[in-house]
């Protein structure tokens, strides 16, 4: 016994020895843009993890990593600095950022920078990753980046990865002159996900004018605004997968694709007949002229969506409008919904993959019921009866609409409710009781929130 247990010890401490050592990296403290390119060139030859700090400021210059090892490497702000505060700028002179580690399992990893103004004849004018490991892009700005003639990935090109995941950056601005993915481009990965990034005003002149992605097997989108992007075919996303599809709570608007009978929000495209394609609570809604959903193979579950117009075959289809999802102020980028939106309290719950919080990382059931779209509605209220049914049974009789008229009239204090009584919630009442008597509650503002028809 004794002797197991000294082994077991002895193992133990190798292992945490094992796991100390792994988890050592070298670091490096940048603040000029020639140091960066310096200890990149390092980085990529000397053996060992690598974490790349930049302090605050602007680093101009193009800038390349090529490993023929397998380590990792991180870019990222000292502290808690923001991407506003640590920007990469080619000034249009090349293509900003390229890590290649070919066909070795490095890891990624790109966090809290803005990346800007790369051009190029090239792919990938932006960032352009290659690599057999993991990619992690957090928090970054990756703005007015153009790749020219016939390169896809305008901002940024990602080919051939293990897993990739994009968590709450802001994609914008980025033009793939001539060919496909103007916001992003990814070709082979096994699995990708999307989460709360921003996606908006990109241009590619063939396909997928904020995203094109292809020969991946399994993508989750969650949370994420595709909004105003451009290209002459699939104006949002172009996506084409083998195995699954999770499209769940992303606000998808104002996308187009110029070419006639082509899709102005998202198309996806599947190439194994078992794959499958589960869409849930997203608003998918006002691209264009008309084509917001493409499908096209796998089994198709479509949940509590609101889209206009959709192609293809489907297996499930429940829940789903076709209405003005009525977002604050589009026209000024905010794409939160206003009281009274059709989408509020609309989603599924149970969604598969749902979230925890929303895009702004509020909860994302409020109210009893999620929202559609990627911004939960966070005002609370209540799903109470109009406070003129006394007995509460989701009926305005007569007698309960003139009993709190007269009390509205004559200044008296109602016993539930808002007081002095107010007047519109009066003329809510003597609507609800015109419209038939029977009334529900969808939610949102007193007195709108209070709708004929049966239901509660
Ligand atoms: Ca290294
Ligand atoms: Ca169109
Ligand atoms: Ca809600
Ligand atoms: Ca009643």
């Amino acid at each position: 016994m004794k002797i197991t247990k000294m082994i077991t010890v002895c193992l133990t401490l190798a292992v945490s020895l094992w796991v100390c050592c792994l988890s050592q990296a070298a670091e490096f403290h940048v603040s000029r843009s020639i140091d960066l390119q310096v200890k990149l060139a390092e980085a990529q030859a000397n053996g060992e993890d690598d974490i790349i700090f930049l302090a605050a400021g602007t680093y101009v210059g193009t800038f390349s990593y090529s490993s023929e090892e397998a380590n990792d490497l991180t870019i990222k702000p000292e502290a808690d600095l923001t991407p506003e505060q640590v920007i990469l700028d080619a000034e249009s002179l090349g293509r900003l950022l390229y890590l290649n580690a070919g066909e070795n399992e490095v890891n990624f990893v790109i966090e809290r920078v803005t990346c800007k103004r790369g051009k190029a004849v090239l792919p990938g004018a932006g960032l352009f990753l290659e690599t057999a490991g993991n990619i992690n892009i957090v928090d970054c700005i990756i703005t007015s980046n153009s790749s020219y003639s016939s390169n896809n990935g305008g901002g940024i090109y990602i080919s051939s990865a293990n897993a990739i995941n994009f968590n709450k950056n802001v994609i914008m601005n980025n033009y793939a002159k001539n060919y496909n993915g103007g916001g992003i481009y990814i070709s082979s990965a096994n699995a990708i996900n999307f989460n709360k990034n921003v996606i908006m005003s990109n241009y590619a002149a063939s396909s997928g004018g904020g995203i094109y992605v292809s020969l991946v097997n399994i993508i989750h989108f969650i949370n994420n605004i595709i909004v105003n992007n451009n290209a002459s075919y699939d104006g949002g996303l172009h996506i084409r997968l083998s195995s699954e599809f999770n499209f769940i709570n992303n606000t998808v608007t104002g996308n187009k694709a110029s070419s006639s009978s082509s899709i102005d929000g998202i198309y996806i495209g599947v190439s194994e007949h078992q794959a499958k394609i589960y869409i849930a609570n997203n608003i998918i809604w006002g691209n264009d002229d008309g084509g917001d959903i493409y499908l096209t193979g796998g089994i198709v579950e479509l949940y509590t969506n609101n889209y206009k117009g959709i192609a293809g075959s489907f297996k499930t289809s429940i829940g789903n409008i076709d209405q003005d999802p009525s977002f604050v102020a589009p026209e000024e980028g905010d794409y939160h919904l206003s009281l009274g939106s059709p989408c509020i309290n609309s989603g599924y719950n149970e969604a598969s993959n749902l979230p925890a919080t929303d895009k702004d990382g509020n909860s994302r059931i409020i109210n009893d019921f999620v929202d559609m779209g990627a911004y939960e509605l966070t005002d609370s209220f209540s799903f109470d009866p109009h406070p003129a049914d006394s007995n509460n049974n989701w009926t305005i009789e007569d007698n309960e609409f003139n009993n709190y008229n007269s009390a509205w009239k004559q200044g008296n204090t109602w016993t539930n409710g808002p007081n002095p009584i107010p007047l519109d919630f009066v003329s809510r009442a003597g609507f609800l009781k015109e419209s038939g008597g029977t009334y529900h509650n969808v939610g949102g503002k007193q007195p709108d929130c209070w709708m004929p028809g049966s239901g509660e």
